[in-house]
């Protein structure tokens, strides 16, 4: 059984059509069809997100809500990655948005059922599709978070795609560990996966930008930056991320030359 976990926070306009969706995909799938399991993770929603992900329960696609009162994308994750079904051998999560196309689902199933650990949807490999309308101050500080990122899990090419299944024991085991609450906690779960000896697999998504983003540059760019430095640090300590990452350099893919950001995974300056 793959349980699908996603974390929402005043989804009441969103999730209805992910689980409408999600629904009609998974009966019509030859890999999923009986197989899929959702638990929407309410991360203190002040509107009717728990009681829309309960009316859509259904026998083809059975839907659990559990509460995350710890405010943040990384522990209703950790939530739900701890409080899926004991009988689920696959562990995955996927935004409220839907932005993610769901023929992702079948392809990471098929890899996982063939014995891969970890696969997660990127946005950055040649076959990806993607249908952005982020502002140019998001896309900068997304190349330079991206940046940041590949020295804890060097080659990893989209950390933050909000679609990654993994191995339910893996998950399980992951997510105890797992300390950051916010919008970097992927890169946590990427780092100490691969800690566990688990290789990423990172397959192509077709994902089309969604209104309503609950990720606002303002209020959650800098601390996911300061967040990745903290895993960082961790990673280090707890020798979950690698002492000497590769330097990448900055200043190219920094359009304002002058950002020289606090990270540094490999401790060389
Ligand atoms: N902002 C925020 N989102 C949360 C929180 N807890 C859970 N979430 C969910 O985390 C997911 C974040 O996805 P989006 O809002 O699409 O943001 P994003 O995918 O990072 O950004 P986009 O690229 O703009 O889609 C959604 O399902 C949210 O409902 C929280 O405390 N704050
Ligand atoms: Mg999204």
């Amino acid at each position: 059984m793959l349980q699908v976990i996603i974390p929402a926070y005043n989804e009441v306009a969103r999730l209805p059509r992910t689980l409408r969706e999600l629904r009609r995909h998974v009966a019509r799938s030859a890999t999923l069809a009986g197989r899929v399991e959702v638990l929407v993770v309410d991360n203190a929603s002040t509107d009717a997100t728990a009681e829309v992900a309960r009316a859509a329960d259904s026998a083809a696609l059975p839907v659990r809500v559990v509460a995350c009162a710890t405010p943040g994308k990384g522990a209703a994750v950790r939530t739900g990655f701890l409080a899926a079904a004991p009988d689920a051998e696959v562990i995955g999560f996927m935004d409220a948005d839907g932005a993610t196309r769901l023929d992702a689902l079948d392809r990471a199933m098929r890899l996982l059922d063939a014995g891969a650990e970890v696969v997660i949807g990127s946005r950055g490999l040649a076959d990806s599709e993607t249908e952005a309308r982020h502002s140019r101050l998001r896309d900068h500080g997304a190349r330079a978070y991206r940046a940041c990122a590949a020295r804890i899990v060097p080659g990893v090419a989209d950390t933050q795609c909000g679609f990654k299944l993994l191995r339910a024991d893996l998950a399980r085991s992951v997510a105890a560990d797992l300390r950051a609450e916010g919008f970097a906690f992927d890169v946590e779960l990427l780092a100490r996966a691969r800690a566990h000896g688990a290789r990423i697999v990172e397959v192509p998504v077709w994902w089309v930008d969604v209104p309503g983003s609950t990720f606002d540059p303002a209020r959650h760019g800098l601390d996911s930056f300061t967040e990745l430095a903290r895993i960082a640090w961790r990673g280090r300590r707890h020798g979950f991320a690698p002492a000497a990452a590769p330097v990448v350099p900055l200043r190219p893919v920094v359009p304002f030359g002058a950002v020289e950001l606090p990270l540094v995974a490999g401790g060389e300056r």
